[in-house]
């Protein structure tokens, strides 16, 4: 059985990570999509949300499990006996950070290795970050996120805003 992670924050998941995780998905036997808890930033989502949205954009894939974690990822990786780290790669600037927490990783745990998947051209420009700044100003985000994240987007800008 070939196990691998898939890993960040998503905060909210993009159409660009989603490509990502079906594409490898169609790799591996297994796919375990790592939502980061990461207790110093303040993201818009908590994590029992963006766990949520993730289960629900992925339901139709039997071979895609949603997690969360915390802490080192080559800890979350040896707990889900995973020895393949999947990255998206969208632009030359994505490479420096990528390579050293691929070499990081790697000196950390020898038997893990990182698999870049260069994003699909049509996602290439997308981040989560532009994402919550186009639906703060109350632009059209349905290009960037599937139907279910755009409505809880909505939702929460809503709540943060009116
Ligand atoms: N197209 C294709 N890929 C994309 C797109 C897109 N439009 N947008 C994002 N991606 C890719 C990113 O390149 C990345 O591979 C993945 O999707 C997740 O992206 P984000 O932005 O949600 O998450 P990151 O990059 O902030 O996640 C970082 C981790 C959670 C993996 C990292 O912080 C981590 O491992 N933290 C745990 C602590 C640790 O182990 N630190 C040491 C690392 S050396």
């Amino acid at each position: 059985m070939i196990r691998a992670i898939y890993a960040g924050s998503f905060d909210p998941v993009t159409k660009g990570h989603l490509d990502v995780i079906v594409r490898s998905s169609r790799i591996v036997d297994e796919l375990v999509v790592g939502v980061l808890n990461n207790r110093a930033k303040s993201p818009l989502f908590s994590v029992e949300e963006r766990v949520k949205m993730l289960e629900e954009v992925t339901k139709e894939y039997p071979n895609i499990k949603i997690r969360s974690f915390t802490g080192l990822l080559v800890d979350f990786a040896k707990e889900c006996e995973a020895h393949i780290i999947v990255r998206g790669l969208r632009a030359i600037t994505d490479f420096d950070y990528e390579l050293q927490m691929a070499q990081t990783n790697r000196i950390m745990s020898p038997d893990l290795d990182t698999l870049f998947l260069t994003t699909s051209l049509e996602y290439a420009y997308l981040s989560s970050t532009t994402v919550k700044e186009v639906a703060a100003f109350g632009g059209d985000i349905s290009a960037f996120v599937p139907p279910y994240v755009e409505e809880k987007i909505r939702s929460r800008m809503h709540e943060l805003y009116e």
